[in-house]
């Protein structure tokens, strides 16, 4: 029986924050049905690929997808009813071609990318492989480190932390496996914590504890004390990853000045952030830092990158959004040396592997992520396996959305049994 593509549906779902997103299904000629969920970011950056919303107010506060429903069924879907499903490449650039945007701003990339991710699991199914092999290949086997957000800031968050994401990184333990036990453990460890100290214990979007704290530092301070009370040694065992998704404190009309206005900490310019930067790497075991500037501050990035560069991940989401235009740039201005992956951000999983490709070129790093908009679907655990991308971060240890990834990982390494790899370079 072939793998043609016999039919292609969507259907209006719900995302981890009650927000209307789309599932798309492939069916193919030999009775095979896939199906894909799309995730949704809040701290999103300006050049992202456009997640159509319908803008009906009655609906969902104007959040409804019933637009990108019905592209996928009317517009995409008699397009490539009858290619094969393992023209992964083909598949994705005729819908690029159907849209004809440089975003995707026609069909939307909620649309395209719910129907490439299917395409995908539907190429899988049919070659009787897992995703992660079928699309990484017979040695696609390195689990990703999992950095780990446990506590939770920015605009995650209804706190008093203007850093979005505190992630433990549990780089010194010897498998996935127990990278995750020495993750959760530390999460567990930070719950008692605030309980001691009368803080709240509720958690934000993707999992972590959303405390109000007098500072950032407090935060560290007291992830590094939950690292002991686990029993973990901070920076070799156990170490820091953080995302600052600054570009969401920018001061008002400005690329390279920062109001960290949840915590009160007051204004800064791009240099004095780098220096309270250099402060906090000196004093935390920090090995990784995405977005420490603001999506437009080039600038400032390359300064970071000059000065932390050879000793921690310099990580670009909101600078990069996924997109080889970007990256490319990046590259040029030495920006970072490590690339966040989207797929939401660029919107299709072809694309994506460019990116990461690019990356590999030029020895970055590539840190496969979710979105704080989650679904149960897992893909990114396989995407994560099948280019060797090396970390992951999808949340704490507390809510499915989250939870689910990491058990998918967990469900590889055991299949991978022995050739299962894991460290962190
Ligand atoms: C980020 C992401 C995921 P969002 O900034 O890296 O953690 O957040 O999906 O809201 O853009
Ligand atoms: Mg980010």
């Amino acid at each position: 029986m072939s793998g043609i593509i016999t039919d292609i549906n969507a259907l209006e779902i719900l995302d981890s924050r009650g927000n209307p997103t789309v599932r798309v299904y492939v069916e193919l000629e030999c009775g095979i049905v896939s199906s894909a969920s799309v995730p949704s970011g809040a701290s999103t950056g300006e050049n992202e690929a456009i997640e159509l919303r319908d803008g009906d107010m009655k609906r969902y506060g104007g959040k409804g997808v019933l637009k990108a429903i019905t592209n996928v069924q009317d517009i995409i879907a008699p397009e490539l009813i009858g290619m094969n499903v393992l023209e992964q490449s083909d598949i994705d650039f005729a819908m690029i071609e159907l849209d004809g945007t440089p975003n995707k701003s026609k069909l939307g990339a909620n649309a395209i990318l719910g129907v490439s991710m299917a395409v995908a699991k539907a190429g899988a199914m049919y070659s009787d492989m897992p995703l992660y092999r079928y699309l990484g290949g017979s040695n696609a086997r390195r689990i990703p480190v999992p950095c780990m957000n446990i506590l939770n800031g920015g605009s995650h968050a209804d706190n008093s932390v203007d850093i979005q994401e505190f992630m433990v990184v549990p780089h010194g333990a010897p498998t996935f496996s127990e990278g995750l036990r020495y993750a959760t453990e530390t999460f567990h460890e930070l719950k008692k914590l605030l309980n001691a100290k009368g803080k709240a214990t509720s958690v934000g979007d993707e999992g972590g504890f959303a405390p109000n704290l007098d500072s950032n530092e407090e935060a560290m301070e007291l992830i590094v004390e939950a690292i002991k009370n686990a029993g973990y040694k901070p920076g070799s065992d156990i170490s820091l990853a953080l995302d600052s998704a600054a570009s969401e404190f920018l001061a008002p009309n400005s690329s390279n000045v920062y109001d960290l206005k949840w915590s009160g900490a007051g204004i800064k310019t791009s240099d004095e952030m780098i220096v309270m930067a250099k402060k906090w790497c000196e004093k935390y075991p920090i090995i990784s830092w995405e977005d420490p500037l603001g999506e437009n501050d080039w600038e400032g990035f390359s300064k970071f990158t000059k000065e932390f560069g050879e000793s921690i991940e310099v990580v670009g989401d909101d600078l990069f959004v996924t997109n080889t235009k970007y990256v490319l740039k990046g590259i040029e201005q030495k920006s970072a040396n490590s690339v966040l992956i989207k797929l939401n951000q660029i919107g299709t999983v072809t694309e994506t592997i460019d990116t990461i490709r690019m990356c590999k070129d030029v020895g970055w790093r590539t840190f496969i992520s979710h979105r704080s908009g989650e679904t149960g679907d897992t893909f990114i655990a396989d995407f994560a396996v099948a280019f060797d991308a090396g970390h992951i971060k999808t949340g704490s240890a507390s809510r499915s959305e989250r939870i689910e990834k990491y058990n998918r990982l967990l469900e590889i390494e055991a299949q991978l049994g022995a050739s299962a790899q894991y460290f962190w370079k």
